[in-house]
């Protein structure tokens, strides 16, 4: 990144705001808060700042505000370029704590303009005198916590050195604007400017050759606005930006209307929105949809002119490519439309990432000005910018000549203000290095080793995906509110435990594995500053899940967290353990109140259970499915389904058994699993039915299992099989019988095998694991269900059988290659654990996969669950090695 125009660049950064003086002090001209030891430190004064000014003073700590700009307002003082406005409509971009202010200010447009908000922002300030606490042209230099005093002393470039029991960054996710990383940046003699740094005076394009680079949502707004002016615009794009029209104009009627009838309702509402802006959800499939109803969908949520409806057209735009590619066309052809160059329309329509996977955009005139004939768009992709020179750009084969040129190249985002200040916490750590690789805190508020540090807004909060006001509110009540409890219950200090912070980063980067922003090279994945290490910055899990998070920490007596004072307490733990999609599930399935299936009879479990199976999705096509039947142990007929591969055969063959506590499905039971399974190791599965307790009970699952390998052996060529290349399969139960019919196989004379793949077995019934009691309720499968399968299955006594409990067998030496999958929140893990450990002891060659965050029952959930799809992917890996 290093390049000869950055000091320039940086220079050029430090100088603004140009034509007001660089001195310390208010801007209103009242005394300074001068103390130089208070309660509570605040960096910057934009609505974070702010809001904190307004809640210390209500629950009287004393505190100082410092702030590097020379007023209120933060991205609304620093972003004057032509054209800035919000993205959000500013009736919801709007504070909620001063029911006041929604009859004293009213906005003039659906989206308003920089000016308006830096206006109400100094409004807020006025009306609730708020000046005086804030000490602006003064910027926090560094911060070190002293552990003996429990302090941090924070230090300014004014010189100031204030003591502070507690230190809150409201610096900004949006506030560092990223050094041009673009050759010969500091050779340019003309104007230079920084959208995110732009002078306070108007800046007269009039006649002027100018240049921008960047095309994301600084460049979408004022590219229309520099072009009315200049004689030339040559914008320079490197990656081309989803922008939908803002429809600007008047609030519309419909927004207006709930704000109207009922205000406090409406803000509440809100708040428990995933983006922070109540709008009726989509519930409607991008693939499902037919051609019309998309058509129809997406026409109305392009003329609301909003990012969240865009956004939400389809409910599986954002996690499903296929779907996000139905969009995304769509889209395109809309901006085809809006330019009248094929050539220009086609480098305007991105097509290397999925729509929502950087910020789209919301503009006024954007497309259009490529028609205008001194516009000219250059793709940096085909022809590079070689260097900026004295007074032009070479790029490509040519150098043009340019007055001026606006770098809107955007931010280092969420992190950057953060690790500006030079942060040293306990033991000398400083946060720099523990964020070398990335963000590490709990739930964006706080970061171990940092005690009595807050962040607002931070990497590891929903943040910058939501309407920023309701989540500015939501982490200042969370801070303020935390510290009137340390003050009430005697802690001086707060901190994450290690536990709580390392799974609160790893729910984080699950939510990240499951969505299709992780490829895609935006800022919110850090990937937009050179060096920056790539993670996904804010939290996925939306505003109302996020602050039911917050929440529930908090009841449950500060989970995670360490306080210390008269007394010292720490209720270690992880809030949110299990997979992001499994929570989902289990949290709808929980409000749904189903009856336990163990309350029913067998017949009506197993009618319950046919029910639910019938509304999942199917799985992937396969090439050909094939009914029939093959003779049990006791010549009753078992049915079978045999799944073929798409590819020309023979292919090998696993024989594969059903999940459901030997008492309730069959062989279609598990169907999107082993389509999915199929489809993905190219492999002929033979789904067979046993019977079932508890009309046959103990071993009859076992026997018929056995009886199935050996038919399925003899009958390989003619099922399409390759002879000799046969496994075992079962999940559940069903892992059960595989893995018994594997021993019987192997205590019999055959038939030989090439492997077993036991998704969450059970292995051992004769006595009680800790998993079990652990994992005992509320993960689909619970302790009492499994007991009474084992009731219907097997008497006590006979729990002990190797032929019920495969783990009990003599010995397990000369068993096939195993791939064992067990999952961390299932009643059973413990016991597949067992079975994989003493597999492994006996020499058996063993492929445990420990599927974090899942259940029993989640690796199964085809096209519900998506986080179960890449063990799914390794299951059926497992498979082709076998046959390898
Ligand atoms: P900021 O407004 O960034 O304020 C942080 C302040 O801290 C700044 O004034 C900065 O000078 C100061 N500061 C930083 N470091 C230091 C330091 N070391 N010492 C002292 N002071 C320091 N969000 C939405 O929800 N909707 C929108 O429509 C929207 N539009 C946006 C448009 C633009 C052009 C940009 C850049 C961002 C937009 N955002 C929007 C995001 C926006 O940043 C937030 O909505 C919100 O304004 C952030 O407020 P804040 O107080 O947390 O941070
Ligand atoms: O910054 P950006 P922004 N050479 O990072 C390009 C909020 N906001 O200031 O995509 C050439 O989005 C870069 O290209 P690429 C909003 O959240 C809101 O526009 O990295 N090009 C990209 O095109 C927004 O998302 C509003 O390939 C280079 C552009 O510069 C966020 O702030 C308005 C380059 C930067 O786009 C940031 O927006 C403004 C290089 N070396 C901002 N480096 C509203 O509408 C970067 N680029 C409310």
């Amino acid at each position: 990144g290093e390049s000869p125009g950055l000091d320039t660049i940086s220079h050029t950064l430090r100088d603004f705001p140009r034509g007001k003086p660089a001195s310390a002090g208010n801007a209103k001209g009242d005394p300074v808060a001068t103390q130089d030891n208070v309660d509570v430190v605040v960096a910057g004064a934009g609505f974070s700042g702010l809001y904190m000014v307004h809640k210390l003073r209500e629950a009287g700590f004393s505190f100082r505000v410092l702030e590097s700009g020379g007023d209120v307002g933060g991205t609304w003082y620093w972003n004057r370029y032509p054209g800035a406005r919000c993205d959000i409509p500013t009736t919801d971009y709007t504070y909620s704590w001063d029911r006041d202010l929604e009859h004293e200010w009213t906005w003039s447009e659906k989206y308003a303009t920089q000016p308006e908000i830096l206006r109400y922002a100094q409004f807020v300030a006025n009306k609730h005198d708020m000046y005086p606490h804030i000490t602006f042209n003064t910027r926090v230099k560094d911060a070190v916590w002293n552990e003996k005093a429990k302090t941090w002393t924070v230090s300014t470039d004014t010189g100031e050195s204030i003591t502070c029991r507690h230190y809150v960054m409201a610096t900004g996710c949006l506030s560092v604007p990223k050094d041009p990383d673009v050759p010969g940046t500091g050779n340019f003699t003309g104007g230079v400017y920084v959208t995110g740094r732009w002078p306070h005076e108007k800046v007269d394009f009039t006649g002027r050759r100018v240049a921008v680079i960047g095309t994301g949502s600084s460049g979408i707004q004022s590219i229309p606005l520099i072009a009315e002016e200049a004689s030339q615009v040559t914008i320079f794009q490197r990656t081309p930006n989803f922008s939908v029209p803002a429809f600007n104009g008047q609030v519309s009627e419909d927004r207006m209307a709930p704000l109207l009838a009922d205000r406090d309702a409406y803000r509440e509402s809100a708040k428990w929105t995933r983006g922070g802006v109540p709008i009726a959800g989509n519930e409607v499939s991008a693939l499902v949809a037919t051609p019309e109803q998309r058509r129809e969908l997406f026409e109305a949520a392009w003329q609301r002119g909003e990012l969240f409806s865009i956004l939400g057209v389809f409910v599986d735009q954002s996690a499903n490519a296929e779907a996000n590619e139905i969009v995304s066309e769509m889209i395109r052809e809309k901006i085809r439309q809006r330019v009248d160059d094929p050539a220009t329309a086609e480098l305007l329509c991105p097509k290397t990432y999925p729509f929502g996977t950087k910020r789209p955009c919301l503009d006024t005139n954007y497309y259009e000005t490529y028609n205008k004939p001194h516009v000219r768009l250059v793709d940096l992709n085909s022809t590079p910018i070689k260097t900026i020179t004295a007074n032009g750009i070479t790029f490509g084969n040519e150098t043009v000549e340019f007055d001026d040129i606006v770098y809107a190249t955007g931010f280092d985002a969420m992190t950057g203000a953060i690790v500006n200040v030079d942060i040293t916490g306990k033991n000398g750590n400083t946060l720099k290095k523990k964020w070398e690789h990335g963000p590490l805190q709990y739930l964006g508020l706080m970061t171990k080793d940092f005690p009595n540090f807050f962040m607002i807004t931070g990497p590891g909060s929903p943040s910058v995906l939501s309407n920023m006001m309701v989540s500015i509110e939501q982490h200042v009540d969370w801070i303020t509110d935390t510290l009137v409890h340390m003050r009430n219950s005697g802690f001086d200090t707060i901190e994450p435990t290690q536990t709580a912070e390392d799974g609160w980063v790893a729910h984080g980067s699950d939510f990240a594995d499951i969505s299709l922003m992780k490829e895609t090279n935006s800022w919110y994945m850090g990937a937009n500053v050179p060096g920056k290490p790539r993670v996904m910055l804010p939290y996925l899990g939306g505003v109302e899940g996020y602050r039911k998070v917050c929440n529930e920490v908090v009841d449950r007596g500060y989970l995670g967290f360490t306080l210390e004072g008269e007394k010292s307490q720490t209720n270690d733990g992880v809030i949110r353990a299990v997979q992001p999609d499994v929570f989902i599930v289990l949290d709808m399935m929980a409000q749904m109140g189903l009856p336990p299936l163990e309350t029913m009879t067998p017949e009506g479990a197993r009618e319950f259970n046919a029910a639910s199976g019938a509304m999942r999705p199917p799985g992937p096509e396969v090439g050909e499915m094939v009914d029939g039947t093959l003779p049990g142990a006791d010549g009753t007929p078992l049915e079978y389904r045999l799944y073929r591969p798409k590819s020309k055969g023979p292919h090998p063959v696993v024989v594969y058994f059903h999940g459901g506590g030997w008492v309730i499905g069959n062989q279609v039971s598990d169907e999107p699993m082993i389509r999915d399974l199929v489809s993905q190791s190219d492999t002929i599965f033979v789904s067979v039915n046993y019977r079932h307790a508890p009309e046959a009970r103990f071993p009859a699952a076992a026997d018929d299992a056995f009886a199935a390998v050996q038919w399925v052996n003899d009958h390989t060529a003619e099922l399409g099989g390759i002879p000799g290349q046969l496994a075992v399969a079962g999940w559940s139960a069903g892992g059960n019988v595989a893995a018994v019919a594997a021993q019987l196989a192997r205590d019999n004379g055959g038939p030989a095998l090439k492997g077993q793949l036991l998704l969450t077995p059970v292995t051992d019934g004769s006595k009680t694991y800790p998993s079990l009691n652990d994992n005992a309720e509320g993960f689909m499968l619970t302790r009492s269900l499994m007991n009474w399968f084992w009731d219907q299955y097997a008497d006590t006594a006979q729990r002990s059988d190797p032929k019920a409990s495969p783990l009990k067998a003599a010995s397990l030496a000369g068993l096939p290659p195993t791939t064992i999958v067990t999952a961390q929140f299932d009643p059973l893990r413990d016991e597949g654990d067992a079975y994989a450990a003493a597999l492994s002891s006996a020499g058996v060659k063993v492929n445990h996969i420990r599927a974090h965050g899942h259940i029993h029952t989640s690796i199964s959930m085809v096209g519900v669950i998506l986080s179960g799809a890449k063990y799914r992917e390794k299951m059926a890996a497992a498979v082709r090695g076998f046959f390898s």
